[in-house]
């Protein structure tokens, strides 16, 4: 496939990302503490098959290993998350010392490899302790957080430039609490609403404290969607703010302009009671960032549907239809790339204030064909190439983006859908732990190696 170089500027970060309970395992080694998905996915009926990360791709013990795979990629940068219950058991109070070793070694292997580390401080893991006094329905977490933040940054922050506080609240908040499709599986209104924003102060409270050990690069990675109306009707349209509020204003508002969003009561009603919030709040939450990351992988078109009692937080009287007519992957979503650059362009014409972006992830779930050894993944390939000519599009458009990072490196546990999604560019054979360069790992290897030589070539010319 033709890639027409040079696609990026020179400098732009390549990278690959993972999260700790999707590819660690290791779940009751070194005084790790069990976390909301632990219970959650030990819970019958809750993941697909029964799937745990009891051992997941064995990360814990294999990280040379994979660090291996990300030296041979050719990355810049590798973006992992830290478990909360592996540092923190309670998630508060005293230290696992052991927890933060492991840290300590993946980021030596890291940087012996010439590879930045970029570290995510909560991908869904929250120590059980803590849900069991509330979670994130309650105040005191996300103080918690904030010292928990200091700690890790505190051991691995010499070494460390790259934070993200939070992945996907968006994910915690809503699906956690009001789908109850993740953990700990509940199905509320206002409880979600107020997970929603602990979320965000428990990001304002890690933000102070990794400036207070003098972090280089702090920033949020969000899941934003890119959201179309399926009609012009004043109905869709409704039903598209209603969206719009839920799935983007509730973070982007906060964070990047300093208010909360303006339909909450339309889409919300008296669920929206504002009881969780406390004069100051913005202010904590509002703190300025370096880089805005953005987990992008589908769009998605809303329509009206008639609502006749509030349930819980998710349920805003919206329906999802699917006009694209496009292929999808194997997580059912359809493959527009052009809606990547509109989501972009549409942040930055929305807000002035918009830092620089980092794509966190990306990427897509497929049928790989295994074939004498190696593993055949063109669908993947197509897509990783479409999108990021879309994204190159959104920089000519005048968006300001730093990198990118491609989800995955490996096949792992993709949540409630257990083993049954592969988003992996090197494939893990579960029974025996094998890891297995996809295509893709190959073709992106090759995207990045281009990259290089082009601008060294350039700068020799100059
Ligand atoms: C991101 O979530 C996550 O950050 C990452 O951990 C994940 O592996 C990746 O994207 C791919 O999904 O159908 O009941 O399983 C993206 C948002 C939220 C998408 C939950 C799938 C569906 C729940 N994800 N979700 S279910």
């Amino acid at each position: 496939m033709t890639t027409g170089f040079p696609l990026f500027p020179p400098g732009f970060t390549f990278g690959a990302a993972t999260a700790g309970y999707q590819i660690e395992g290791a779940y009751d080694e070194d005084g790790r503490g069990p976390s909301i998905w632990d219970t959650f996915s030990h819970t019958p009926g809750r993941t697909a098959g029964g799937a745990t990360g009891d051992t997941a791709c064995d990360h814990y013990h294999r990280y040379p290993e994979d660090v291996a795979l990300l030296r041979g990629l050719g990355v810049d940068s590798y973006r992992f998350s830290v478990a909360w219950p592996r540092v923190q058991p309670d998630g508060r109070g005293p230290v696992n010392e052991k927890g933060l070793d492991f840290y300590d070694r993946l980021v030596d292997e890291l940087l012996a490899a010439g590879i930045s580390p970029a570290v995510t401080l909560y991908h869904w893991d929250l120590p059980q302790a803590l849900e069991d006094r509330g979670g994130w329905r309650v105040r005191e977490t996300a103080e918690f957080f904030g010292a928990y933040a200091g700690l890790v940054a505190e051991r691995l922050g010499d070494r460390v430039g790259r934070w993200m506080t939070l992945n996907e609240p968006y994910c915690s908040a809503f699906v956690g609490y009001a789908e109850g499709r993740h953990a700990p599986g509940a199905r509320e209104g206002t409880g979600a609403l107020a997970a929603a924003h602990h979320l965000l102060l428990a990001h304002g409270h890690a933000v102070r404290a990794l400036r207070a050990v003098g972090a280089r690069e702090v920033g949020i990675a969000l899941n934003l969607d890119r959201i179309e109306a399926a009609s012009d009707s004043a109905a869709d349209l409704a039903a598209l703010r209603r969206a719009e509020t839920l799935h983007n204003e509730v973070w982007t508002e906060p964070l990047l302009a300093g208010r909360y969003p303006q339909d909450e009561a339309a889409t919300w009603g008296e669920l929206a009671d504002g009881s969780y919030r406390r004069d100051g709040d913005l202010g904590i939450i509002g703190a300025p960032l370096d880089f805005l990351g953005i987990n992008f992988y589908r769009p998605v078109t809303v329509a009206d549907t008639a609502l006749p009692i509030r349930r819980t937080a998710v349920d805003i009287g919206v329906r999802e239809t699917d006009p694209y007519g496009t292929r999808h992957t194997t997580m059912g979503w359809p493959v527009v790339p052009r809606s990547f650059t509109e989501l972009l362009v549409g942040l930055r014409d929305r807000y002035l204030a918009l830092p620089p972006v980092f794509i966190t992830e990306n990427g897509s779930a497929e049928a790989d064909t295994v074939e004498a050894g190696t593993v055949h993944d063109a669908e993947r390939v197509s897509y990783l190439h479409d999108h990021l000519h879309a994204l190159r599009a959104a920089m000519e458009a005048g968006v300001d983006v730093r990198g990118y990072y491609v989800w995955s490196l490996l096949d792992n546990f993709e949540w409630a859908r257990g083993y049954t999604q592969r988003f992996g560019i090197v494939r893990v054979d579960y029974g025996t732990q094998q890891r297995t360069p996809k295509d893709s790992y190959r073709w992106y290897r090759d995207l990045i190696a281009s990259h290089r030589s082009h601008h060294a070539r350039k700068q020799d010319h100059s």
